[in-house]
């Protein structure tokens, strides 16, 4: 398998789909409409609903049963993007290498645009029940699961945390809440969502919930890592922007060398938690290697 390949291949895929599941300008007002596709279609790279789909196709599903659930992932992270963006949290111009939503729209409706996609992230998941072959109780169990993910015990909750710790030293547990929810729990969400919705069974579930939760900490440090080594035109963001607001870092407390070992180590974790599964799990072994390349 060339993982590039597969990559871009799914990247392609999704676009159409998310370019389907946002609101038409007949549905919305037409400046909110602009607004959430602006952002959504400003670049990224899919992550979150690529890996919806590996988890799904790892327990020999087709990739098609989970698609909307997979868009309303991107739509989550790219509301959180551009709240996080905001004035009032992080406050940055460039996002994916594009003027941030706000910059663009003005404030309110920055707000708005990130409130939209994220109500519109659970009509589109509602809507997967109309894929043949999906149960009911497990799109309910998918909302239950996405929501807690993105919320207050999952990303929202990380992101106060990592407000409150701004310009203070933060211990090791603390960065770890931080980073486990802020990032880790969308990613944790994406691999859960897309195993329960594939008929998965309980042990597989919480198989793909452990490479979720190591996957999210490689993500995390290999973040932190490109933000002091990364390429700005590559990142699509200011390089050294953790600095610039004082987050709490892997190699701010850690140093690069080891932030790159722990990096390892969480990478190698993942790809033991899918032990049991077959070739079809390849692509999320993959991906979770090539968390320890990637320069974007
Ligand atoms: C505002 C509720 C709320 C949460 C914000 C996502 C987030 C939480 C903050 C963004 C700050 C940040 C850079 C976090 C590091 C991890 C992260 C989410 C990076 C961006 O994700 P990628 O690399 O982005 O998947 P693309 O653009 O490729 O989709």
């Amino acid at each position: 398998m060339e993982l590039i390949k597969y990559l871009q291949e799914r990247k392609k895929l999704i676009d159409e789909e998310l370019d389907r599941y946002l609101p038409q300008p007949d549905e919305a007002p037409e400046t909110l409409c602009e607004a959430m596709r602006y952002s959504v279609f400003a670049g990224g790279k899919r992550l979150r609903p690529i890996l919806v789909m590996a988890a799904a196709e790892a327990v020999g599903k087709d990739k098609e049963l989970v698609l909307p659930t997979a868009c309303a992932l991107e739509f989550i992270h790219t509301y959180s993007l551009i709240h996080d963006d905001l004035p009032a949290m992080d406050d940055d111009d460039l996002r994916r290498g594009k003027p941030t939503c706000h910059k663009v729209y003005g404030e309110a409706m920055a707000i708005l645009a990130g409130d939209a996609l994220l109500t519109r992230a659970f009509e589109v998941i509602s809507k997967n029940r109309e894929v043949p072959g999906v149960d009911d109780a497990a799109v309910v169990r998918v909302i239950q699961i996405v929501a807690h993910g993105a919320g207050c015990s999952g990303m929202v909750g990380g992101q106060v945390a990592d407000l409150e710790a701004e310009g203070k030293t933060a211990d090791k547990d603390t960065m770890l809440y931080i980073h486990a929810n802020k990032t880790g729990a969308l990613f944790k969400a994406a691999l859960c969502a897309g195993a329960v919705l594939a008929g998965a069974d309980e042990e597989a579930i919480a198989a793909l919930e452990r490479y979720g939760e190591q996957f999210g900490l490689a993500f995390q440090i290999t973040d932190d890592i490109l933000d002091v080594e990364g390429k700005t035109e590559l990142i699509g963001k200011p390089v050294g922007s953790d600095t610039k607001n004082q987050k709490a870092t892997y190699p701010s407390i850690y140093g690069l060398e080891k932030s790159y070992r722990m990096a390892e180590e969480s990478v190698a974790q993942a790809v033991d938690a899918l032990r049991n599964f077959s070739h079809k799990a390849e692509p999320l072994r993959q991906i979770a290697r090539y968390l320890l390349t990637r320069s974007y």
